[in-house]
C-alpha cells in the first residue's frame, strides 16, 4: 500500500512538471487503448488484492471505472472484431476463428476512421481476427492500414526471436510503443491500440504459457488463491447440460495444486501486463503528452477460472462476460473520476475513441460512454443483447447462447439445444447466479418479457444483416473429400483398383475468364497421357484417348468459386503408376492480359499462376481414362 502511495505521489509531480511543458492546448487528445486478454473483472488488486496491478489500480484511482463492464461475445476474436469495427457481433458476423474483416468493414474501422482524420497510429500485439490458413493475410494482418505495424494472429508466443535474440513480447511491443510515441510530430495526435497478451493461457508444460519475462519479478501472493464461492461440485452440477457438454470443462474436483498453479501463474502473467501500462504511462509524462492523452483499458473477454466448477469463457455467465474498464481522461476534472454503475459495453469504448477523436461514426452500434464520464448521473443503456454463436474448427462445442440481460435481471436461451434450455436470474438478490428461475411459474410473465426483447433484438440485428449469414465452415468439409492412403497419399473417394475414381477439384477463379477448363493428366514421368478442354459451350474436346460429356459456365466470374469432378476410371487394371493431374485455364480463353490468370485451386492451396493441382492417384496402371468431367458453382449440380 505504501508504494501505492509513492506512486501516487510521484504521479502528481510529474504531471505539475508536464502541465509547464504543455503545447498546444488546442489540440485533438491522443489516444491508449490497453486491451488485455481472457482477464476476468476479478483480476485486478483493487477488486481482489490477492493479484498485483499497482498501475491499473492508479487508472483505476484516477479514472473513471465502469463497474458494469461487458463483452457482447465472451471469446478473443469475435470480441477485437467488435472492438474495431464498434458493431456488435450479431452485425458484422464475424463468427468465427476463420472470417478476417473484410476490406470494405476494415475501411470503416476506429484506426482506419482515425488515420483518415489525421492520427498517427500503431497497433501492437493480439490482434486475432481471422488466419492466414483460410483468408487472405492482408485482411488477417492488415499492417497497411497502420503507421506502425506489430500485429499478430491468435494467441502470438510470449518468447519472440528479435534479432536473433529471445525477447518477452509485451518489453518488444513497450519499445516499440515508446518510440512511436516519441517520434510521432508534436502537432499531430496519435492512437496506439496495445493489444497485451496476457494472461491468455497457451498450452502445456514446455510451451509459450511457460515462457517468463526474464526481467520481471512480483512480490510473491499473501498466501493460496481466493477460491470462489461457487467452485462447487453442486454448482457445476446445477449447470445446464449446454453447458456441461461444451468447451466450458469441470476444474473443480482436480487437485488443489492444479488450481493453485493456475491462478499464480495468470496472477504472474497479469502483473507483467500491468506493467507496461505503468511503463507507457511514464514515457506519456516524460514527453509532457500526459495531460493530452486518454487511456483506456479494458480485456476482450473475462474467463471462468473456477466459477460454477467451469473454465474457459463463452457463455453468458458473469465472469465470462464482466471485465476491467476503465477510462482516464486527463481534461476531465479529478472531482469526476470514481465508479459509474451504468452499462458499458467493448464497443462502446470503440465509440468513446471516435467521440474523443471528434469523428462522426454513425454505423456503429457502441454508444460513446464521454456523457456518463461527464455527469456521473447520465442516462446508460436500459439493457444490451449478448450473443455467442461461434464456428470453431477446435475439438469441443462452444457453448453458444444469446441473451438479453439489464440491471437486474439476466435471461439466457442456448441455441440449437432440444428442448429449449433458458436460464433466468435476478442478479440484484442472487448476483453469484446460483438460482436458475426460469421454471418458476411466478416469473411466466418476466420471462415472456424477456424472451421477446431478446427476439426483438435479434429480429434488429437480423435486419441490420441484411439477409447476410455468418461463415459456418468451409464448403469443401461438406464434400466428399481426399482421404489420405495407407502410404500417407492422397487417395480417390473410392480406389482406382476397382477401376474407378472421383476427383474432386475447387478452384477461385481470382478474375474473369472466358469459360473454357483444361485437364491434364501425367504419370510419374510426367508425360502427358490424356488431356481435355472444355469450351464455353460445354463441348470437350479430347486429347487422347477417352469419352467425355462435360458442362463448363459460358464465363468464370472473378472471385467465384467453382467445382470440377472428374470421373476415371483404368479399366479395372491395378497397378504402381502415379499420376499428376493439372487444372488450368485452356490457353485458347486465356486473355490478352499478360499476367495471364491466377487460379487458385483450395484443396491444396496450390500456387498462384497457371497450372494447379496436385493429386496423386495411387494405385494406378497402363492407361487412365477420364471418362467424364463436370464443372459447376456448386457440387450439387454436378455429383
Ligand atoms: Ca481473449
Amino acid at each position: 500500500m505504501r508504494s501505492f502511495l509513492k506512486l501516487l505521489l510521484l504521479t502528481g509531480a510529474l504531471t505539475t512538471l508536464s502541465a509547464l511543458h504543455a503545447v498546444a492546448a488546442e489540440s485533438r487528445p491522443n489516444i491508449v487503448f490497453f486491451l488485455s486478454d481472457d482477464q476476468p473483472l476479478r483480476a485486478m488488486s483493487h477488486v481482489d488484492p490477492w493479484f498485483h496491478t499497482p498501475n491499473m489500480d492508479r487508472l483505476a484511482e484516477e479514472g473513471v471505472v465502469f463497474e458494469n463492464g461487458f463483452v457482447e461475445s465472451s471469446v478473443c476474436a469475435v470480441s477485437r472484431a467488435s472492438i474495431m469495427l464498434g458493431q456488435q457481433n450479431a452485425r458484422h458476423l464475424i463468427q468465427s476463428f476463420d472470417v478476417p474483416i473484410s476490406a470494405e468493414q476494415m475501411e470503416k474501422s476506429f484506426p482506419v476512421l482515425l488515420r483518415k482524420a489525421g492520427y498517427r497510429t500503431a497497433m501492437l500485439g493480439k490482434f486475432a481476427v481471422g488466419h492466414t490458413r483460410y483468408a487472405p493475410k492482408e485482411l488477417c494482418l492488415p499492417a497497411e492500414h497502420f503507421d506502425l505495424w506489430y500485429g499478430f494472429l491468435q494467441s502470438p508466443s510470449y518468447a519472440q526471436m528479435v534479432d536473433g535474440e529471445k525477447r518477452y513480447l509485451t518489453s518488444v511491443m513497450e519499445e516499440k510503443a515508446i518510440r512511436f510515441i516519441e517520434e510521432t510530430p508534436k502537432d499531430q495526435p496519435f492512437m496506439v491500440y496495445m493489444c497485451l497478451p496476457e494472461p491468455h493461457g497457451q498450452g502445456g508444460p514446455g510451451g509459450p504459457w511457460n515462457y517468463r519475462d526474464p526481467h520481471f519479478e512480483i512480490p510473491a501472493p499473501d498466501g493460496p488463491p481466493p477460491v470462489l464461492e461457487t467452485m462447487t461440485e453442486a454448482a457445476y452440477h446445477q449447470l445446464p447440460e449446454a453447458i456441461r457438454t461444451s468447451k466450458n470443462n469441470k476444474i473443480v474436483g482436480r487437485p488443489a495444486e492444479t488450481y493453485t498453479k493456475y491462478m499464480e501463474t495468470v496472477r504472474d502473467y497479469t502483473a507483467r501486463s500491468d506493467l507496461a501500462i505503468g511503463r507507457i504511462r511514464a514515457a506519456l509524462e516524460a514527453q509532457g503528452l500526459a495531460d493530452n492523452t486518454v487511456i483506456i483499458f479494458a480485456s476482450d473477454n473475462g474467463s471462468m477460472w473456477g466459477a460454477h466448477g467451469i473454465a474457459g469463457k463463452w457463455n453468458m455467465y458473469e465472469e465470462s462476460i464482466r471485465v476491467p474498464m476503465m477510462i482516464y481522461d486527463p481534461r476531465l476534472p479529478k472531482s469526476l473520476s470514481g465508479t459509474r454503475s451504468q452499462p458499458a459495453l467493448n464497443i462502446d469504448l470503440t465509440a468513446t475513441v471516435m467521440d474523443v477523436a471528434g469523428v462522426p461514426a454513425p454505423h456503429m452500434d457502441g454508444i460513446s460512454l464521454m456523457p456518463i464520464l461527464k455527469d456521473p448521473a447520465a442516462q446508460g443503456r436500459e439493457d444490451w443483447y449478448y450473443l455467442h454463436d461461434v464456428y470453431s474448427r477446435g475439438k469441443g462445442k462452444l457453448p453458444n447462447c444469446e441473451g438479453v440481460r439489464n440491471e437486474r435481471w439476466k435471461y439466457i436461451h442456448y441455441r440449437d439445444t432440444d428442448p429449449i434450455q433458458e436460464e433466468l436470474f435476478d442478479l440484484q438478490n442472487d448476483p453469484k447466479e446460483m438460482n436458475d428461475l426460469a421454471t418458476g411459474p411466478e416469473y411466466a410473465e418476466l420471462l415472456n418479457k424477456l424472451r421477446a426483447r431478446n427476439a426483438a433484438y435479434k429480429a434488429y440485428f437480423d435486419k441490420a444483416a441484411g439477409g447476410r449469414k455468418p461463415y459456418r465452415g468451409p464448403v469443401e468439409e461438406k464434400k466428399p473429400v481426399l482421404k489420405k492412403g495407407a502410404g500417407g497419399e492422397q487417395m480417390l473417394d473410392s480406389p482406382l483398383s476397382l477401376g474407378r475414381g472421383n476427383l474432386f477439384v475447387s478452384f477461385l477463379a481470382q478474375r474473369a475468364a472466358g469459360g473454357a477448363l483444361k485437364v491434364e493428366f501425367s504419370n510419374q514421368k510426367k508425360q502427358v497421357r490424356l488431356g481435355v478442354a472444355v469450351d464455353a459451350d460445354g463441348t470437350v474436346t479430347p486429347k487422347g484417348a477417352g469419352v467425355m460429356t462435360a458442362s463448363a459456365p459460358s464465363l468464370f466470374q472473378a472471385n467465384t468459386a467453382y467445382r470440377v469432378v472428374l470421373k476415371f476410371s483404368n479399366n479395372g487394371k491395378t497397378g504402381g503408376a502415379v499420376t499428376r493431374v493439372k487444372l488450368f485455364p485452356a490457353a485458347g480463353a486465356l486473355p490478352s492480359d499478360p499476367n495471364g490468370i491466377d487460379w487458385d485451386v483450395s484443396t491444396t492451396g496450390g500456387k498462384t499462376g497457371v497450372t494447379q493441382d496436385r493429386v496423386l492417384l495411387k494405385p494406378l496402371a497402363g492407361t487412365v481414362v477420364l471418362d467424364e468431367l463436370r464443372v459447376g458453382r456448386n457440387w450439387a449440380d454436378i455429383r
